[in-house]
């Protein structure tokens, strides 16, 4: 990654790079555990993929002027949440509570804020679950509790945030107002669609062998 503007820091920088890069490597083999465990136990994924990404320097001095804070390394550590980010995306929204339980339940782990976009959608329809964890980074001469952002999602969450980053970037976050409008219709299509693939996975799932049976006689080819 780049060095930030703040070069006469750039080793402290570099120290907390590597504490960031290491956390992220950390929590996703937690994950990737975790996905692994379920499919053995359950025959199912509840994890459809998962990205990680280190905050690039413009979005962190973003950030923290936004904040209005000087850019230093002390306060990128102390104010931005986000310099690490794990997306994990899912199938139902049940999975991504699961998974976050299931995150919460790793001792090691530290949960220091939650938001539920889900419950509380964004004004502008943005929904997702974020989590901003700790969790210990063992060097070879200290321990260091290090904060990553987890974001959990559908995959129709997760297409619908990529539009709207997508549109907020190209207006510079002015976009003309029956898009904004459009969005939040999109946003609500895609809570009802959530809703109807996991009752319909719930209807599946409780229908026993002897219905399949049944249903597949009953559909031809
Ligand atoms: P990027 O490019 O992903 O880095 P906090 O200090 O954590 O309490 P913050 O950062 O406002 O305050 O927290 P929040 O609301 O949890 O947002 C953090 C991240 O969530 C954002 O990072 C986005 O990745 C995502 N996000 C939040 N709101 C929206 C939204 O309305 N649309 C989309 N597409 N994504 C959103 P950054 O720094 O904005 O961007």
């Amino acid at each position: 990654m780049e060095l930030p503007v703040f070069y006469d820091e750039a080793e402290e920088w570099s120290n907390a790079l590597l504490l960031y890069d290491a956390a992220l490597k950390e929590i996703s083999t937690k994950l990737e555990i975790l996905n692994n465990e379920f499919k053995l136990a359950h025959q199912y994924n509840p994890i459809e993929h998962i990205t990680s990404r280190i905050k690039t320097p413009q979005s962190i001095a973003k950030k923290l002027r936004h904040n209005n804070k000087e850019l230093t390394v002390d306060n990128i550590v102390k104010y931005v949440n986000d310099v690490a980010g794990i997306r994990i995306i899912c199938t139902f929204t049940s999975d991504i509570y699961r998974i976050a339980d299931l995150i919460r339940k790793q001792s090691d782990i530290k949960i220091l804020k939650i938001k539920d976009y889900i419950i509380q959608p964004k004004e502008n329809g943005y929904t997702s679950y974020h989590m901003i964890v700790s969790i210990p980074v063992f060097l070879s001469d200290r321990t260091v509790d290090t904060k990553v952002e987890i974001q959990i999602r559908t995959i129709a969450m997760d297409f619908w945030a990529s539009l709207e980053h997508k549109i907020y970037y190209k207006f510079e976050g002015n976009a003309p107002e029956h898009i904004r409008n459009e969005l939040k219709e999109c946003s609500k299509i895609i809570s009802y669609l959530d809703q109807k693939m996991l009752s319909l996975n719930e209807e599946i799932k409780s229908c026993t062998q002897e219905q399949l049976g049944d249903f597949k006689q009953e559909t031809p080819g």
